[in-house]
């Protein structure tokens, strides 16, 4: 039935979408109740991370019976601006988005909010100081992510006097995720002076680049004792890069990364990583429920947090196999 009615607005797209959000942010719109256009601009495919978070987004807009217009913007934000426009001009019931960056967002956030279209932030967060410019910001706590590693580590060498040589892998430079996870990490190491960041270098969160960036590493730094990787798939290639150099990954090198997505999780279990804070990238079920209150113009909590939690090896080794991402 859902599926039928999906099928009907796709098939009468425009038409249908003009009709059913004449209502805007009003009581409930006029005619089709339920019928809700979501335009969801994604940041890129960059890594497992973002290919389940798709995959999320996408089931639960078909099961909530959501019309999904969604676009990629492979990693830049000129592509989400113009992805944010055009859903504007489509006149959508409403427009998430995970912000690839913090800033500049303010000018096509206001130009939804002139059009009285409700926008949700998900996953990333934005800069903007006026934050009546979205109704929501559902995702991670990207410094709490940053703490634990640091904890780990702080307790992993807990009994040591010696310097730490640390590097560190980020994320994209200026999201908020490879912002946070660094403040985060630095909060907690930087109370002990022994533990020292002697390489900090973005490695974009693909597989590539990271392996990429640690081969440049381990050239220049021949004592590195812990790698800190902003996401798994980073840490996956610089597993190769740190294999290909002759070391042991795990042993000589330990590595912390963030996420936990399947193959993060096997190399865990494995050995060659040593511990992995979650991050969840299952955003769909509560998005497409807040999207459907922010249309029917109810009250929804400014910021949603996401529950999550962290792996050692023999954690990972229980889980694995019940992992769905
Ligand atoms: O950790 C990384 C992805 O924004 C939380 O983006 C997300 C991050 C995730 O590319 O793997």
């Amino acid at each position: 039935m859902l599926k039928r009615i999906s099928a009907l607005v796709i098939a009468g797209l425009t038409a249908l979408s003009v009709s059913a959000c004449g209502g805007g942010s009003g009581s409930g719109g006029g005619g089709g109740d339920d019928a809700i256009t979501m335009g969801f601009s994604q940041v890129g495919a960059e890594s497992g991370w973002r290919t389940a978070n798709t995959k999320s987004v996408q089931d639960s807009a078909k099961n909530a019976g959501i019309t999904l217009k969604f676009s990629d913007a492979q990693q830049k934000q000129e592509n989400q601006i113009k992805a944010i426009r055009s859903f504007i001009q489509q006149k959508v019931d409403v427009i998430a988005f995970s912000p690839v960056v913090e800033s500049g967002w303010d000018t096509v956030l206001k130009e939804a909010k002139d059009a009285k279209i409700p926008v949700i932030l998900t996953d990333r967060a934005v800069d903007s100081k006026d934050t009546t410019l979205y109704k929501t910001f559902l995702g991670s706590d990207f410094i709490e992510e940053g703490k634990k590693a640091g904890q780990w580590l702080v307790e992993e060498y807990k009994d040591s006097t010696d310097p730490v040589n640390i590097v560190e892998l980020q994320g994209t430079t200026g999201s908020a995720p490879a912002n946070d996870r660094k403040a985060g990490f630095q909060e907690i190491i930087g109370a002990d002076s022994k533990f020292k960041i002697i390489a900090s270098q973005t490695g974009d969160f693909t597989r590539a680049k990271g392996k990429e960036v640690m081969e440049a590493f381990l050239k220049s730094n021949p004592d590195i004792d812990v790698l800190y990787a902003h996401n798994d798939d980073m840490g996956l290639g610089a597993i190769e890069a740190i294999e290909g150099a002759g070391k042991v990954p795990g042993k000589d090198i330990k590595i912390i990364t963030v996420d936990a997505v399947k193959d993060g999780m096997q190399a865990l279990a494995d050995g060659k990583i040593n511990y992995i804070v979650e991050c969840s990238p299952l955003l769909g079920p509560q998005l497409m429920d807040l999207a459907k209150k922010v249309v029917k113009g109810e009250q929804v909590p400014a910021r949603v947090v996401t529950e999550e939690t962290t792996f050692t090896q023999e954690q990972a080794k229980d889980a694995l196999s019940s992992r769905q991402y």
